[in-house]
């Protein structure tokens, strides 16, 4: 790509004061990958959030400045002004408190997450929370305008921002127009539910080119295109009018995202890394097992399967401690929403009865914790455990197991993996369950625990080949290639 980031004058830009940088490369994110921390002396500082995200994005902008455009993740009625972090530029959207109840919370986080995770809690639908979902995607769609270059491409993510594909080709028919989609898309008989859903397909049709985690959720769309639009469509094409030209043809195709396995690898081979992890199995009195539980606390993760399933294990008298022990980090998340409010108490009062059962002195059942940890412990908890029980009851491609799976440099220990995650299509050789199915979850997870070692390094040893050779760099190219017909 040619240049790599212009000046255009303020003219251009109705109410600019300042002279806008514009760019070749322009990712449009809910969130940007800095959070703002105000110092004691009020001092405004931009630390950056490490993530796959910003690690695969830095890949693709090695040699050429591309602009993030994205909430800063506190409310404002201002935008802050642009600015440079780490060879990004930085446009930060602008939300009022009440836009984040509606279009994030609520729009977002209660409507659309739900019926895109097979509606595993009912959807909640406001004329008004949709309101604010337009008005916000409309803010960065004109956000993105404001910063792209002639002829940019512009890689937009996720399913808070669909309606910004469309915003933006009517502003700016110049630019490549990108979308990824992080989380599942349903099958049409559960998107029909949305009252939006025709806007909602007509937002992403503004796009080239449409990524998804699963051959089977391109598929979806485009059968939702068909049966709920009325597009026609040939294959994986959908078939757009566009005036004055005949047509336009958008592709949707899967594009499963991975993780920084270089990254990963090279921390868990770290002498720190490994002595931490030994450090981790002493404090929990050396367990023989050591399951592991790493999840947002979100009812789509499976965790109260999970948990009930080890409850039965243990119940059942086939496991206790101290011989194994189960930890389980849940990260906090959406709290304002009452599903997940109510799975936090459920989950707490699972965690409570079966320690008051199960737990012996100097050695709890369950080791449950609700807060977020640095990417160098999960690492030496990932180390650490002999099991990893990832359940998701659906899961866009899920992280954490391809995580595990880069972090067992040492073919040491064994995967248990929900088949409605993105990732089992990948790492179908793992220890494979429904997490609906109790019984199979059980077994699958003593199948874990009980395989004998040499057989469970074939398995690590086959899925780390898989992980090895996807990684996020790898995605990120292949989904520009396929965006800019480079593929
Ligand atoms: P998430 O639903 O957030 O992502 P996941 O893919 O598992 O789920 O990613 C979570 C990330 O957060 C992982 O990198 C994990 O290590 C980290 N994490 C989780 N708990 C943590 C904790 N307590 N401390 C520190 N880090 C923690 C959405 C979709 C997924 C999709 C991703 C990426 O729902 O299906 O895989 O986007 O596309």
């Amino acid at each position: 790509m040619s240049p790599t980031r212009r000046r255009r004058s303020a003219g251009q830009q109705a109410g600019a004061t300042t002279e806008a940088e514009t760019f070749d490369l322009v990712i449009a994110a809910n969130r940007l990958p800095v959070d703002k921390v105000v110092l004691d002396d009020g001092t405004v500082e931009w630390q950056r959030s490490p993530g796959g995200l910003v690690t695969a994005m830095e890949s693709v902008m090695a040699g050429r400045e591309g602009a993030w455009v994205g909430w800063t993740g506190q409310p404002g009625d201002e935008a802050d002004a642009p600015f440079h972090n780490e060879g990004i530029y930085l446009r930060p959207v602008a939300l009022t408190a009440d836009e984040i109840a509606a279009y994030y919370e609520g729009f977002s986080n209660d409507t659309l997450w739900p019926i895109y995770h097979d509606v595993i809690v009912p959807a909640t639908f406001h004329r008004a929370w949709w309101s604010a979902y337009e008005a916000v995607n409309r803010r960065f769609a004109d956000a993105v305008c404001e910063v792209a270059a002639p002829g940019a491409v512009v890689w937009i993510h996720d399913y808070q921002l669909q309606l910004v594909p469309a915003l933006v080709r009517a502003q700016r028919q110049d630019v490549r127009i990108g979308w990824f989609n992080h989380i599942p898309f349903p099958p049409v008989e559960l998107f029909a539910q949305l009252p939006w859903r025709k806007r909602v397909l007509a937002g992403l049709l503004g796009a080239d080119f449409l990524g998804f985690q699963r051959v089977a959720d391109a598929k979806n769309f485009v059968r939702a295109c068909r049966q709920l639009g009325g597009w026609q469509t040939k294959g994986q094409n959908v078939v757009v009018a566009d005036p004055p030209r005949e047509h336009r043809i958008v592709r949707a195709a899967a594009v499963p995202i991975s993780i920084d396995t270089q990254g990963l690898a090279e921390l868990a081979n770290r002498p720190e890394t490994r002595a931490r992890a030994r450090e981790l199995r002493a404090s929990l009195g050396n367990p023989e097992v050591l399951m592991l539980g790493v999840d947002r606390l979100d009812y789509t993760k499976g965790i109260r399967h999970r948990l009930k399933a080890y409850e039965e294990l243990l119940d059942d008298g086939q496991i206790a401690p101290p011989d194994v022990t189960f930890v389980q980090i849940a990260t906090p998340s959406r709290e304002r929403v009452e599903a997940y409010r109510q799975l936090r108490e459920e989950v707490e009062l699972t965690v409570g009865r079966i320690n008051g059962n199960h737990s012996v002195i100097g050695a709890p059942a369950v080791h449950y914790i609700h807060h977020g940890y640095p990417r160098e412990e999960m690492v030496a908890l990932f180390l650490a455990a002999d099991v990893m029980v990832v359940t998701p009851l659906r899961d866009g491609m899920n992280l954490v197991a391809k995580e595990y799976v880069a972090s067992r440099t040492d073919y040491g220990g064994a995967l248990v993996l929900s088949e409605f995650t993105g990732a089992y299509h990948e790492l179908h050789q793992a220890f494979v369950c429904n997490p609906h199915d109790i019984e199979g979850l059980k077994n699958a997870m003593l199948h874990a625990i009980q395989t004998p070692a040499d057989q469970k390094r074939r398995i690590m040893r086959a899925l780390r080949r898989r992980v090895m050779a996807h990684d996020v760099q790898r995605w990120a190219a292949r989904f520009l290639a396929d965006l800019t017909g480079t593929s």
